[in-house]
């Protein structure tokens, strides 16, 4: 297992396996969908299948392919000589999905399949590009797909793909949702048919089973349908398809767990180094009845504290499912507050929270001392400066300490809130194009304030990255929007100066984020002066084991977030 070489080995005909699929991964080496379809391919007598995670990034950051990985890509595709190849794609990744399908064209073969949220959402300009598209769900119709190219026999009537045959296009219905999602293997791990294409490098190490935290997804399908988020569209697409939001059982998840912590001890990592689970359902324990249940179970079998995501809504947190998340051993919870205007949260967005239960359910949160982090989203068009002082209001009457994801708002093509944005003028089709959506999910996703003295709206929002980056205090920040005087309007000019100057140093993108060694520099030098030679090894020690580890999520600290502690 892991074992390092410099190139894929051949596969040769007569090992008895006349099928070679090749899965690729994008930019995350974090893909659940491919990891789980890897190993139902496994199962599959006469199939040999094989996944390329091309590139890896932390949100935030945008790295082209580079003319190495490229050729790397290339050579691994033409070694590997597949009859069948899958690419997994998210709308921002489409170019380079396109990029990576020409090389594929070019050395092999294959036959593409492009599958995953883009496609799904888009499978008329995806039919351009693949021979076969997966709408929806893929395990079904990729085990279908794989059988029937292994026999030989025709492969244009499954359930849940569109077939291009030269110019005519055969679009089959969709088929029932996964209901019963135990029946899925668990994502694989440090598995031996892993290839890794980053950083100019290829190497078989999976880097995602050193992350700190244990990933795992018990649920598919939100119940909700917020209009800048993919359920708006996969929801109402899948309504005559069975139940949309499905669980897995306790018990499955606990194996999962297990399971992830066997690998761990197989690679030889120290068996701590997973310390945390991080639920990425994205409504953890919204049916009570699941949630005794594994507050029953959890701590017994497992008992490692965990992260998770809700909606601050109080059929969701209440003082029942809040003693149960305490007690089964919640550490963090997440959840997006979007803004500070009830009018838009709920008609614009269709999220049906409101303001009052949001500083109410905050309290009961951070009363019990679990950590709270939540989801704002800035550069909303639909923000007035009325709407934005709502949200300095709010924020104001969180409790502390503060932890943010300060989002800017994307506009994913074919997203009801994008449709609405375009109808009404605010944005065009061009701001909703793939060649945008490239650049705002990468290196805008995240707000990073610019000065623009002239626009009173972005004057507010810099005063919210300040508020929720815990670099001012409440009552400039409060004198700064509410008051109406020429002092106030000073003081507003002053805490945007300061956060374009912060943003440009210590937020994200910023010098101290992108040329870490300068801060560590300053660190040094101050520490040398004080003469204060323990702590300097000890933050040197630390380095170099980050270095070493590598390992860095989206949900850790700092790639988008604000973290403070301090008071009014
Ligand atoms: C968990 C999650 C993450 C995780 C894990 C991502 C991963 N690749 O597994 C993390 C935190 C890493 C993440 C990161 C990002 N995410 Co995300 N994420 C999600 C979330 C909440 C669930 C996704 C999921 O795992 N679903 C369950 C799986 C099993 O379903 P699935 O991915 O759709 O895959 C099924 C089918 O699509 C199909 N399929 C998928 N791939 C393939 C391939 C083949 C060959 C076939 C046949 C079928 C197939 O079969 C799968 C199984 O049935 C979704 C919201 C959602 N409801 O989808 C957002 C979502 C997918 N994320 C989104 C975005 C934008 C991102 C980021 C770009 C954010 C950023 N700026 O960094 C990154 C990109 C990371 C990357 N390169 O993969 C958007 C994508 C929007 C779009 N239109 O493309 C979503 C939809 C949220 C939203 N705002 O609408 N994400
Ligand atoms: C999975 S959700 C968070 C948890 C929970 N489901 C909720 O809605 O509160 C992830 C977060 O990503 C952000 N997000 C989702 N779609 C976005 C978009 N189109 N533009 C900007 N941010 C977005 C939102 O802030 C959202 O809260
Ligand atoms: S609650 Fe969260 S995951 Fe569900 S639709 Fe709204 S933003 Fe998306």
């Amino acid at each position: 297992m892991m074992t390092k070489t410099d190139k894929p080995q051949k596969v040769s005909p007569n090992e008895g396996r006349s099928l070679v699929v090749v899965l690729v991964a994008l930019y995350r080496h974090q893909n659940f969908p491919i990891r789980i379809i890897q190993p139902l391919l496994e199962r599959i007598d006469g199939v040999a299948p094989y996944t390329i995670f091309f590139k890896h990034v932390d949100a935030n950051t945008f790295d082209p392919p580079s003319e190495i990985e490229k050729e790397l890509f290339a050579k691994t595709i033409a070694d590997l000589n597949p009859d069948l190849v899958g690419f997994s794609v998210m709308s921002p990744h489409t170019l380079i999905a396109k990029g990576l399908n020409k090389i594929v064209r070019d050395n092999s073969a294959a036959q593409i399949i492009w599958g995953g949220v883009h496609p799904t959402i888009n499978p008329e300009e995806c039919i351009e590009e693949a021979d076969i598209v997966c709408v929806g769900e893929g395990e079904g119709a990729i085990v279908d797909l794989a059988e029937r190219m292994r026999d030989g026999t025709n492969f244009d009537d499954i359930e849940n793909l569109w077939v291009r045959n030269g110019t005519s296009i055969t679009k089959n219905p969709l088929r029932e949702l996964i209901q019963d999602l135990d029946s899925l293997p668990f994502p694989s791990y440090a598995n031996d048919s892993y290839y890794f294409i980053n950083d100019d490098k290829f190497d078989h190490i999976d880097h995602a089973i050193e992350d700190r935290h244990l990933w795992i997804q018990g649920s598919r399908g939100c119940p909700f349908v917020c209009t800048y988020c993919v359920n708006s569209v996969t929801q109402p697409l899948f309504k005559d398809n069975g139940k949309y939001r499905r669980v897995r059982s306790v018990g499955n998840i606990v194996e999962e767990i297990k399971y992830q912590l066997r690998v761990v001890e197989q690679v030889k990592l120290p068996k701590n180094s997973k310390n945390t689970v991080l639920f990425i359902d994205e409504v953890f324990g919204n049916d009570k009845e699941w949630l005794s249940e594994f507050e029953s179970v959890y701590p017994k079998e497992v008992g490692l504290p965990y992260l998770m995501e809700t909606l601050p809504h109080p059929n969701l947190v209440n003082e029942t499912t809040l003693n149960l998340f305490v007690n089964s051993g919640v550490e963090e919870i997440n959840f997006g507050i979007q803004t500070g205007s009830d009018y838009i949260r709920n008609k614009i967005m269709r999220r049906p929270t409101k303001n009052k239960e949001i500083i109410k359910i905050a309290n009961d949160i951070a009363e019990r001392g679990v950590t709270l982090r939540y989801d704002l989203i800035a550069d909303n068009p639909y923000d007035t400066e009325e709407t934005l002082k709502e949200t300095v209001e709010l924020l104001l009457q969180l409790p502390l300490p503060l932890s943010f994801n300060l989002f800017r708002l994307q506009w994913f093509p074919d997203y009801p809130l994008t449709k609405l944005a375009i109808k009404d003028g605010y944005i065009t089709e061009e701001d909703a194009s793939i060649e945008s959506l490239i650049k705002t999910t990468t290196n805008d996703w995240a707000y990073v304030p610019n000065l623009m003295l002239t626009d009173k709206k972005i004057r507010i929002t810099n005063v919210i990255w300040l508020i929720v980056w815990g670099h001012t205090k409440y009552d400039i920040a409060r004198f700064s929007v509410f008051n109406d005087s020429i002092g106030s309007k000073l003081c507003l000019y002053y805490l945007n100066l300061k956060a374009v100057l912060y943003g440009k140093v210590v937020g994200v993108g910023g010098i101290r984020k992108r040329y870490r060694f300068i801060a560590r520099g300053m660190t040094a030098i101050a520490l040398i002066s004080k003469g204060d030679f323990g702590e300097l090894m000890r933050q040197a020690a630390w380095v170099i084991k980050k270095k070493i580890r590598r390992s860095g999520t989206q949900y850790s600290q700092g790639a988008y977030s604000g973290y403070h502690k301090m008071t009014d």
